[in-house]
């Protein structure tokens, strides 16, 4: 095994604000999918009071469990990183990390449903799972910000399959041109998947939010919507992007189970996860 490569759990279910589904999801990952696996598992309280502050739904919480997540990082200085979240507020330290690390070059695919580009006041529902890319992005919260490793520019990310963008969303990407990849396209084979190293870039992070999944083949997520990736091509797309790139970072995220069987359907995602190396 490759010391350098650091795989994480981290049940954060907080930016999801006020139930633990996704710390459930987690776990039951964790027991089904990762049997003689060695994680890393990031402590996170279990405490069900969440308080508002700064815009942000048990924001102390969500501070104290990225600090812990930074040390840990500091601590075994990793060249790759397989994460399992939580909500997707858990992306802040990795993502910034590895993008230090590689002195910014690194582009980001955001598989998601959303856009996750709110700022603590721009956010409808005030939950941290809207706010990490913004974040990622270097706006948001300033004592968050203060604890990331660096931030990236928006060249540096590509939405894919998102559809369910929030008014502030929608300007953020038009003001940015940011890249923002449909499903439909990605189906017929229409995108040439060059498009990263043609803008300079070697390596990639893939965050994959569960939503980016259509609800009939994957509703065990939060926030279903409709017209989203079916498996085979998620996972045509995924092996497509590690055949041209050098995948530094993969996560899965969001995983809202509707029963206990609804693991088994992640196998394959959680894999391709343990193979990055
Ligand atoms: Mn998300």
């Amino acid at each position: 095994m490759d010391d350098k490569f650091m795989k994480l759990l981290f049940p954060q279910w907080q930016g999801s604000g006020n139930n633990r589904d996704l710390y459930n999801g987690v776990k039951l990952i964790q027991e089904h999918l990762l049997k003689n696996q060695t994680f890393k598992e990031i402590r996170v309280s279990l405490d069900e009071e969440l308080v508002e502050k700064n815009n942000i739904i048990g924001y102390d919480y969500i501070y104290n469990q990225l600090a812990e997540t930074v040390e840990a990082l500091r601590e075994e200085k990793p060249e790759k990183i397989f994460l399992i979240g939580g909500d997707c507020g858990t992306e802040l330290a990795p993502v910034t990390y590895l993008n230090k690390k590689l002195d910014g070059d690194l582009n980001v695919l955001w598989l998601d449903a959303h856009g996750d580009l709110n700022t603590p006041e721009s956010s409808p529902s005030k939950a941290f799972h809207g706010m990490p890319l913004r974040a990622i992005l270097g706006e948001g919260d300033p004592s968050i910000l203060d604890l990331c490793f660096s931030k990236l520019s928006s060249k540096q990310v590509s939405l894919v399959g998102g559809r369910d963008f929030d008014r502030p969303e929608i300007d953020y990407i038009r003001n940015h041109n940011m890249e923002n990849l449909p499903i439909d396209k990605i189906k017929k084979g229409d995108v040439d998947l060059n498009f990263i190293k043609e803008k300079g870039y070697n390596n990639i992070y893939i965050h994959l939010d569960l939503d980016v999944l259509d609800p009939e083949s994957f509703p065990h997520v939060m926030l279903p919507v409709s017209n989203g990736f079916d498996f085979q091509t998620l996972l045509r797309f995924i092996n497509d992007l590690k055949n041209i790139y050098n995948i530094v970072g993969y996560s899965i995220q969001e995983f809202s189970p509707l029963n206990g069987d609804s693991v088994k359907l992640l196998k394959e995602l959680v894999d391709f996860g343990l193979n990055i190396d």
